[in-house]
């Protein structure tokens, strides 16, 4: 895939850049997405059965198993070219901020420092009514699907992940808003772009000024927004992109 000349000029200039990821730039780890038709989690399960607080006051074994399974998933692939990518962009560029949906970790797990978690760690437990930290070594000693928190006598622990219709925490969203109203280039990488407040933050880079780039193999509602779409898989694209910074 030929990258655009502007593409190249606007990422080798830019002081401040922020970029946001969904589901698709780990699908080339093997985890599946959650929309996309044929591979997508979405399509096995509904969203609403399980990614909500009701779904878990209703059913904690099956939310909570699912979750589990999809954490040992995340822990047993590795990140791949386009998060190692965006590890290398956060090296080159003055300003990064690397912004994601994903809950699965491959970021940092690729070297990314600045990364800001919208909707959470899948690795992670807490106490579902206190909300506090619940520890990977009570976990694998405690028995229960879900275990019953150690935090309240009517606690269960539950994943650290924002569900629909929770809030996001808040200081990261913040940031995130600043980040974006501040930069100069904006990425949207592998994101359907429907999930708000996530979706929203790309159209307020561009409100501002700052120069759209979507990476993605389809279609979104950002595309006709952006300034450049590059339609491609993000673990061939970021590592091209940054080989045309060099040459
Ligand atoms: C909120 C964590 C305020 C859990 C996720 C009614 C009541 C309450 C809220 C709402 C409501 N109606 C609307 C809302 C807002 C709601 C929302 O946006 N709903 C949508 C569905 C319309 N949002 C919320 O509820 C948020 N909170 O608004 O609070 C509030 C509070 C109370 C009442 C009102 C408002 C919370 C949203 C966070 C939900 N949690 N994840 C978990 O992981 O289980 S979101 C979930 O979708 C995923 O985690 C993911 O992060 C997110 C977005 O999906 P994508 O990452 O974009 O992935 P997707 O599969 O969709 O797309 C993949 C893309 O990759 C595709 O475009 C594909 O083409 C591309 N691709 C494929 N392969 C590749 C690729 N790209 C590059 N390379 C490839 N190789």
């Amino acid at each position: 895939m030929q990258i655009p000349g502007q593409v190249i000029h606007q990422l080798s200039s830019a002081r401040r850049v922020a970029a946001m990821t969904g589901a698709g730039v780990s699908a080339e780890s093997g985890i599946p997405t959650f929309r996309d038709a044929q591979t997508g989690l979405w399509s096995k399960f509904r969203a609403e059965d399980l990614a909500t607080p009701e779904a878990f006051q209703r059913d904690p074994e099956t939310v909570w198993t699912w979750y589990r399974h999809r954490a040992e998933q995340a822990a047993t692939v590795e990140p791949n070219p386009g998060h190692f990518a965006l590890a290398q962009l956060e090296q080159r560029v003055e300003h990064f901020t690397l912004i994601t949906q994903n809950v699965d970790g491959l970021h940092r797990r690729a070297g990314s420092q600045r990364v800001l978690e919208l909707h959470g760690d899948i690795s992670r437990a807490i106490c579902h009514i206190t909300r506090r930290p619940v520890t990977e070594k009570y976990l694998v000693e405690t028995a229960g699907s879900p275990p019953p928190s150690p935090h309240h006598p009517a606690g269960l622990c539950r994943p650290d992940v924002v569900w629909f219709g929770e809030m996001l925490p808040d200081g990261v969203l913040d940031q995130a808003f600043e980040a974006s109203q501040q930069c100069d280039v904006f990425l949207s990488i592998g994101t359907s772009s429907v999930v708000e407040p996530a979706a929203s933050l790309a159209v307020a880079a561009h409100r501002a000024g700052a120069f759209l780039i979507e990476i993605n193999p389809g279609e979104t509602p950002l595309s006709s927004l952006a300034d450049a779409v590059l339609a491609g898989p993000s673990g061939t694209v970021l590592p091209r992109l940054l080989q045309a910074m060099d040459d």
